[in-house]
């Protein structure tokens, strides 16, 4: 037996997509910044990782990057002497010979199951329960994300809204940020919407909506799953970065995959934002402009509990016609259904949106940030033991 070293590690297994490392690598980063904790990283697939850090060596079996070690988690994992603090990140099942080696130390590392964020109530009830080993002997504790006291809050970076409030002031950053995507400036008159979703039976109506309405828009869609279906409309078949279509009142521009601190600027940039899944959802609330979530899919529609219990928390403030149309819009989308009819209305109502949307970007700065909960909240335990 022999103590865990100081360092933290932290797993992330790619399901799908890239909120699973999107939420993962801005933990890690921001413990390694803020808390100048050693982080070692082990992620399962580094060119998924690649698409939202760009300089990433996705041949590099250990690299590091902005202060965090980043190592491929390679099947089986070589032997690795664990850190005092083990991560399991959304549920994705830590090695058996890493979670013998954990039960070879003493005092074993202290072991988190990093959860899924969701708004539901549920939530309060198991955040920081404690869940022990069936064998060995070693506790785990779920930490919960969540919008509530008595959850463990949203990742938010120390630097996050300062940041935001300095570029959405600064025209020529702003310019730089358009040219550097081959964009011209945003002209007064016209909407830049970003638009990152999943595939969606509702994309066609959007399009029409948006393509014979009054307002000119320019869609900003970076590469991924929505692309194909957007191209088909404008009756293309090649989709790549770079491609400008143009049909009625709407401009479609495809965007590559950008640096996730350039999405952040994108989101911050636009009128709104169409999001997704988990990551992109919560940095579009921070940018404090009206969004439109698309959840992702899960089975028995359970993410369209979670799309209800979030909107019962950010519609509180609205006034009731408002609240009724963003839910329509929200449940609409994310049913799949047609929004074209709904879209004059959203329009109109964007000047209320956006000051709703600041309140509620506001009221989230007040409460505390994932990552300073969980160092309390790990500090706590360590305490304990101590005794
Ligand atoms: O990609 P997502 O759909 O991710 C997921 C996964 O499906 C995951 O398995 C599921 O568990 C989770 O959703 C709920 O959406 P998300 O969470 O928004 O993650 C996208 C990440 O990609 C986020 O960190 C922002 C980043 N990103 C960029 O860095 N550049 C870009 O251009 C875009 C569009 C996104």
């Amino acid at each position: 037996m022999q103590p865990a070293s100081v360092h933290w590690d932290i797993f992330c297994r790619i399901v799908d997509n890239y909120g699973d490392i999107g939420v993962t690598w801005r933990l890690a980063r921001q413990l390694a910044a803020e808390y100048a904790i050693p982080v070692r990283l082990w992620v399962d697939d580094l060119h998924a990782f690649r698409q939202i850090r760009p300089e990433l060596d996705c041949n590099a079996t250990t690299q590091f990057l902005q202060g965090v070690e980043i190592r491929h988690w390679a099947t089986p994992l070589p032997p690795t002497e664990p850190g005092s603090v083990v991560i399991e990140a959304l549920a994705c099942d830590l090695p058996d010979s890493f979670i013998l080696a954990m039960a070879d130390e003493s005092p074993p590392p202290i072991w988190i199951n990093l959860e899924y964020l969701s708004a539901e109530k549920w939530v309060q009830g198991v955040h920081g329960l404690p869940s022990p080993h069936p064998r060995l002997p070693l506790m785990k504790h779920f930490f919960m994300p969540g919008y509530t006291p008595g959850t463990g809050g949203l990742t938010r970076e120390t630097w996050l809204y300062d940041a935001r409030d300095e570029f959405q002031r600064d025209l020529t950053a702003q310019s730089r940020f358009w040219a550097g995507l081959g964009l011209t400036n945003k002209e007064e008159r016209h909407f830049r919407i970003s638009l990152f979703s999943y595939e969606s039976a509702s994309l066609a109506g959007l399009l029409t909506a948006c393509g014979e309405g009054n307002q000119v828009i320019d869609l900003l869609v970076p590469m991924g799953k929505a692309v194909p279906q957007i191209a088909a409309w404008f009756g293309a078949v090649d989709a790549r970065a770079g491609t400008t279509w143009q049909r009625g009142k709407l401009t479609a521009h495809v965007l590559p995959m950008l640096s996730q601190d350039d999405y952040d600027r994108l989101l911050w940039a636009c009128d709104f934002n169409f999001v997704r899944g988990e990551d992109s959802f919560v940095r579009a609330q921070f940018a404090g402009r009206p969004l439109i979530w698309q959840a992702y899919r899960q089975e028995e529609n359970a993410h369209l509990d979670k799309l209800t219990a979030f909107l019962g928390l950010y519609l509180a403030d609205l006034p009731p016609d408002t609240a009724a149309l963003v839910r329509a819009v929200w449940q609409s989308w994310n049913r799949e259904e047609d929004i074209h009819a709904l879209w004059p209305d959203w329009i109109d109502a964007l000047p209320t949106l956006s000051a709703h949307a600041r309140a509620w970007a506001t009221q989230l700065a007040e409460k505390n940030d994932l990552a300073s909960n969980l160092v309390k909240f790990i500090n706590k335990l360590l305490k304990s033991r101590a005794f």
